[in-house]
């Protein structure tokens, strides 16, 4: 197993080049660089377990994803090793948090109670449910932190509620506050900015179903086949064998299925 270290998909180099938002940039470089459009998710309950996955699992990922509110002994000290790791091992950390509230609310959700998740969570999603608000709520406590939003337009699960009116309001929300709004959390390709990123859950190498209505794609589908630029993969890598192995096979996955767009 050996990616093609000479190639690079030429696509995300050009939108690379064409996009403003800062996030958006350093994503597409972490994908050039380390050769990774993989997002690794570890919804894992102890902060030992997250770190040591971090650590060892980092040179293979661009993104790590994390659900801070199932971890059950958070401590800030976890959130600055953390962001030493990030810093080691150059992954971007995204908060899967799914802010749906009035403005006021995910302001106050983003930046207060024990988790204060803008202060490290480069990256952070919502649902468009509740209108604009809620993304020109989730402005306020920024300042001038460098923070991007992935919308949540489509899910992975079954029966999941997506309608042409509510992907339509979602592109029309990311044109409108594309200074923040930098993707979305999709199943296919939605946007045709080039400066909008796709990231895909439900992916295994595998495709199939868990028992409670979670739907996997390859990614070669979710990538080659749907247009999306990033999977995340979470048990298909922490339940397996080798947690390490694994992450390369999706990794390598990933990043030839977007050589495979870019030749095409
Ligand atoms: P899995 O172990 O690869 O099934 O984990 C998928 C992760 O992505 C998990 O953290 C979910 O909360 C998250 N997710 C998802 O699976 N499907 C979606 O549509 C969205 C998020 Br949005």
């Amino acid at each position: 197993m050996k990616l093609k270290t000479l190639e690079i998909p030429l696509e995300i180099q050009n939108r690379l080049n064409l996009c403003k938002n800062t996030l958006a940039k350093k994503c597409f470089s972490l994908i050039l660089e380390k050769k990774s459009n993989l997002v690794l998710t570890l919804d894992l309950t102890q902060t030992q377990d997250i770190l040591e996955q971090a650590d060892s699992l980092g040179p293979y990922i661009s993104i790590l994803k994390l659900h801070v509110d199932i971890i059950e002994d958070f401590t800030c000290e976890f959130i600055n090793n953390l962001k030493s790791i990030a810093l080691k091992q150059q992954f971007l950390i995204f908060e899967d948090r799914k802010f749906t509230d009035i403005g006021n609310t995910v302001a106050m959700q983003y930046e207060k109670g024990i988790y204060h998740i803008v202060e490290w969570a480069d990256i952070v999603n919502c649902s468009v449910l509740p209108g604009e608000g809620v993304i020109t709520g989730l402005k306020k406590p920024i300042n001038n932190r460098e923070r991007g939003l992935l919308l949540l337009a489509q899910m992975s699960s079954k029966g999941a509620f997506t309608s042409p009116d509510f992907i339509k309001k979602n592109l029309e929300l990311s044109e409108r506050h594309a200074d923040f709004v930098f993707g979305f959390i999709c199943q296919e390709k939605l946007s045709n900015n080039p400066a909008m990123i796709h990231m895909t859950p439900g992916v295994k190498l595998k495709e199939g179903e868990d028992k409670l209505g979670q739907q996997y794609n390859t990614p070669e589908k979710a990538i080659f086949e749907r247009g999306s630029d990033m999977i995340i993969v979470g048990r298909g890598i922490t339940e397996s064998n080798s947690p390490e192995f694994a992450a390369k096979e999706y990794q390598l996955a990933g990043y030839e299925a977007l050589l495979k767009r870019s030749e095409g």
